[in-house]
């Protein structure tokens, strides 16, 4: 089966034009000026947004959500962008000794970071997925807070997105200890009360292969775990517990011989608990995040959950971290389409506006199917993981959604990169100049392939899941066959016609590459994954266009659907088998 052509060679539609409807007072050629862009509300601007919450969310809850969602589109289009543009050279920094030869390791963040975390308590960014007021769109809710809070916020979904997944965890652990002691700080909206959770899962041995940490646990004398080791990647490391792994002194190598650990960073008297931060990383990105290695010499910490099989125990914080990283790469795709649109309508070249410039908006029109493909997986996934929340979920969702995590993390996580990237180019020199703001959106965007598993590893991730059961696949075909049965549109049917094409072929690759033996299945489930990834994107696209023909009376996401659907969906080729 022929794949389709590779996004960069994809036919222009001039219908993709109409991605965009431009305010009449734009249309007027302007002066020469070189303009910097603005942002207006970055809720009441997203059509897409706006328009999946209509379709996805019983509008009685989407009119008691909108007001807070207005309020962080405010913010995030006005007062924290103006901080977030303020604060463009601060980093945190760390102090190792005090003036009198004390050994503090004391990281102050820069002020954005110190205003993200009030907002964010006081917004609910983590705690409106717990409070569950709406139930199971809470989780939906939650993610679209996260998605408008984020851009503006330089990675300070980072401390969140752990925050919530350590929260997530000690709430399925049945650990009642640890959950009356810490839940309630996780989930806080008092700044004062609130709490973040580090992840240190990466050691020198890996971020991949977390089986191999060597980060040992010994009990004292009263029976107390001590952790000694070092953790070579930490991100936000003020924050004020851990979850964490180490393998109890005599328990055997890999995964299942690892414990999953709580920790509290610092004693009473806010001094580290035998932890020394030994330096900050120098990142190419993720600036603000104060990302450290550090050396455990005898930390306390209590089990989470038996002392054994810690890398399974600590998938839950793993699965909502990749959903957080999903909902990241989409809101930094949105954010940086938005830079774009908006500098167009300002910026003059040969005589017009970027706005009048067929081959300029084209390019956009691109972006813009890219990015609304990308929303619809990644906020599938939230609704997904809503249901397993509030345990509404069978056992087909449940496959769904463990199948589509990775699948969304790592297709996300690809499209994030390449759309900020040409938005950037669409600023033409200005996008690659630092005190634009823009070249920063280029580095942080760059994150988002490789934490919380890079793409091979979620690739290999979703291969087993599929090995391991039938069921996977099926809950996938159904998914995306509900998407299809309702569309109806003469202009979607070519879409949808590519993403059962592509499902199948990589139904049969798939069926071929398991008689061909692990080789031929490892080598080829990147592109597998991508396939799915895609597919199941597009097909999402499908359904949304038509109920919004039909419920909206708006053909906008038909073009997106079409332009997303001219370019690779499917990646598989003959050559991979
Ligand atoms: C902006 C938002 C993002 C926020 C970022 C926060 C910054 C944090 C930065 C970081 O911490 S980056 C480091 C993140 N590290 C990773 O994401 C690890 C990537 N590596 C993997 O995911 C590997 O696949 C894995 C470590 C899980 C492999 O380890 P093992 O020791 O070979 O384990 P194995 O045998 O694959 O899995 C152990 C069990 O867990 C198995 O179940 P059983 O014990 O019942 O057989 C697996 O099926 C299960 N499992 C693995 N992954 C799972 C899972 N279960 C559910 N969901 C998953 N995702």
């Amino acid at each position: 089966m022929e794949a389709n052509k590779p996004a960069n060679q994809a036919v222009p539609d001039r219908g993709a034009l109409r991605l965009f409807h431009f305010p009449l007072r734009f249309q007027n050629i302007m002066q020469f000026q070189q303009a910097l862009p603005t942002l207006g509300n970055q809720y009441e601007d997203d059509l897409v947004l706006r328009s999946y919450l209509k379709r996805s969310v019983p509008a009685d809850v989407l009119r008691e959500i909108k007001p807070t969602l207005v309020e962080m589109g405010r913010l995030a289009g006005g007062d924290l962008y103006q901080m977030q543009l303020a604060d463009r050279l601060n980093e945190p920094t760390l102090t190792q000794w005090d003036a009198w030869g004390n050994r503090i390791d004391w990281i102050e963040l820069t002020p954005l970071w110190r205003v993200a975390e009030r907002i964010a308590a006081e917004h609910g960014v983590v705690a409106t997925a717990y409070e569950q007021k709406h139930g199971r769109f809470s989780r939906v809710h939650q993610c679209a807070l996260a998605y408008l809070f984020t851009p503006s916020t330089d990675i300070y979904s980072c401390p969140l997105a752990m925050t919530d997944g350590a929260a997530r965890t000690l709430l399925g652990s049945g650990n009642q200890a640890l959950i009356e002691r810490a839940v309630p700080h996780l989930t806080s909206r008092d700044p004062k009360e609130f709490w973040t959770s580090g992840q240190w899962m990466t050691e020198l041995t890996g971020g991949s292969d977390v089986g191999t940490s060597e980060t040992i646990a010994r009990p004292d004398q009263s029976q107390h775990w001590l952790l000694y080791g070092r953790k070579w990647f930490t991100s936000a490391a003020t924050s004020q517990i851990a979850l964490t792994l180490a393998r109890p002194e005599g328990n055997p190598a890999g995964g299942r011989g690892l414990a999953l650990f709580y920790l509290e960073m610092r004693d009473e008297q806010g001094r580290l608990r035998n932890i020394t931060i030994d330096r900050l990383k120098d990142k190419l990105g993720t600036r603000k995040v104060p990302t450290a290695e550090l050396t455990l010499d005898g930390t306390p910490a209590q089990l989470v959950l038996g002392t054994t099989d810690g890398v399974r125990n600590i998938t839950p914080v793993l699965n909502l971290t990749r959903l957080w990283n999903g909902i990241s790469a989409v809101s930094l795709m949105r954010r940086s389409i938005a830079l774009a649109l908006d500098y167009a309508q300002r910026r003059t070249a040969f005589g017009a506006l970027l706005s009048e410039k067929p081959l300029h908006m084209d390019t956009l029109a691109g972006l813009q199917a890219e990015t609304e493909a990308a929303f619809h997986l990644a906020f599938l996934v939230a609704e997904l993981t809503g249901r397993a929340e509030t345990k509404e979920i069978d056992e087909e969702q449940r496959l769904l959604l463990r199948l589509l995590t990775p699948l969304m993390k790592l297709t996300t996580g690809k499209q994030v990169v390449a759309v900020v990237s040409e938005a950037l180019e669409a600023f033409g020199g200005a996008g690659y100049v630092e005190d634009t703001g823009l070249p920063m959106l280029l580095r942080d965007a760059q994150v988002l392939p490789i934490w919380e598993g890079t793409t091979n590893v979620l690739s290999l991730d979703a291969l087993r899941v599929l090995v391991a059961d039938d069921r996977a696949l099926h809950a996938l075909k159904a998914e995306v066959s509900r998407c299809l049965v309702s569309v109806h549109d003469d202009r979607l049917a070519e879409p949808a016609r590519i993403v059962q094409s592509a499902m199948a072929h990589a139904e049969s690759w798939l069926a071929k590459a398991r008689n061909a033996g692990t080789l031929v299945l490892e080598a080829g489930a990147r592109r597998l994954a991508l396939t799915l990834g895609r597919a199941t994107e597009l097909a999402l696209l499908c359904r949304h266009a038509q109920w919004s023909q039909e419920n909206e009376g708006n053909g906008r996401a038909t073009v997106a659907a079409r332009r997303f659907a001219t370019s690779a969906i499917n990646l598989l080729t003959a050559a991979d088998l």
